[in-house]
């Protein structure tokens, strides 16, 4: 009786995604057994990457909108400020001409926009092939201090690099399928295509403005051949998907410039409720630990945390939150749209770097 009643409420409250149909969706998911997979659950939230293979002869194209921001400034895990930085922080250039003892540049925000275009084509079913190809825009807010010493505002300038960042080619292979449970193996290669000799003029403490080699966050590529192998799980049940994917990115070999960037680890965990055949929710968590960059770039040298390899690699621990939706029939069968938002709810920085503060991914893909 009840049963029923909650089945024909949840089909009169489906086309609005509502709290409503969100708590009908799961009174009925304790109430009812059988209930078919929500297909927007069969891909994974739209921030993780070769979740799936696809079927044989099968293509599908994608395309991604990313955007981070970070503001402040962490040394390890605690937030320190403008004055601390610039009267205690030191600067390892200090000796050279014109360099001060300490940092004079303070990096206030910075965005990092990415436009993420990928295709995956199946030659067999055990097999997905994925290419991945990046734009990326890159804008930081910096304040100067004034001379070698004190607590003087100079003035704020604006860093900007944007431009083609390392293009990706990848190999998914399954290793088992089930019902209910299926594992696949991951492998990445990274192409150098990103620049890793971006230009920009700094606001120096003697109130110059000399073309420079930016720091390092703000180049677009790591300069260097990168694989990354990993293994994914994913898993489903009733109204119910999740999964888990392991990646570990190793950087092989120098870049022309001198140096190598850290070495990543990323564990990824999700879970998913359908709300109905087209619309799921996800809650995920991320666990992400890169190293400090290895070498130095001898082009890059100012008085800021960010010119420092020291200043690189951290520890996060992220939390997501997502929904998909995959139109099954209409004029929009067969496409999806996706969005996560991520906010770090832990995060230690090797030495001093700036707090990021959250992240989104808007996507959009479409099987053929
Ligand atoms: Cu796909």
């Amino acid at each position: 009786m009840f049963n029923s009643f909650t089945r024909c409420a949840t089909l009169i409250a489906r086309p609005s995604f509502s709290l409503f149909s969100f708590l009908l969706s799961l009174s009925l998911s304790l109430s009812a057994q059988a209930l078919e997979p929500s297909f927007a659950s069969t891909h994974a939230p739209i921030g993780i990457m070769g979740d799936h293979l696809h079927k044989k002869g099968e293509w599908m194209v994608s395309y991604r909108a990313m955007q981070m921001d970070m503001s402040g400034n962490l040394l390890g895990s605690t937030p320190i400020s403008d004055e601390d930085i610039v009267t205690s922080q030191p600067n390892r250039f200090a000796g050279m001409p014109m360099m001060p003892p300490t940092l004079r540049v303070v990096p206030q925000d910075m965005t990092t926009t990415m436009h993420m275009f990928g295709a995956m084509y199946a030659p067999t079913d055990n097999l997905t092939l994925v290419a991945m190809v990046n734009y990326l825009k890159k804008e930081m807010t910096l304040r100067t201090y004034q001379g070698g010493m004190g607590t003087t505002v100079l003035g704020d300038f604006k860093s900007k690099s944007s431009g083609i960042g390392d293009t990706k080619l990848g190999i998914l292979y399954r290793l088992a399928q089930g019902e209910t449970h299926r594992f696949h193996s991951n492998f990445t290669l990274s192409l150098p295509t990103g620049s890793i000799t971006e230009e920009g003029r700094p606001l120096t403490p003697m109130n110059m403005r000399p073309l420079r080699r930016l720091p390092y966050p703000m180049q677009l590529g790591t300069g260097t051949y990168d694989v990354t192998p990993g293994v994914t799980y994913t898993g489903n049940s009733g109204i119910w998907a999740w999964g888990a994917q392991a990646l570990y990115t190793l950087r092989t070999g120098e870049n022309d410039e001198g140096y190598t960037v850290g070495d990543e680890t990323k564990i990824n965990t999700w879970l998913q409720l359908g709300f109905s055949e087209t619309v799921s929710g996800s809650l995920g968590l991320e666990h992400k630990s890169s190293d400090a960059i290895d070498g130095i770039d001898a082009a890059i040298a100012l008085p800021v945390q960010t010119a420092d390899p020291a200043n690189s690699g951290r520890d996060l621990i992220n939390v997501k939150l997502g929904v998909n939706t995959a139109f099954t029939r209409g004029a929009l069968a067969g496409h999806r749209f996706a969005f996560e938002y991520v906010v770090p709810i832990e995060q230690d920085v090797n030495g001093l770097q700036m707090e990021m503060q959250s992240m989104w991914t808007l996507g959009y893909q479409k099987a053929f």
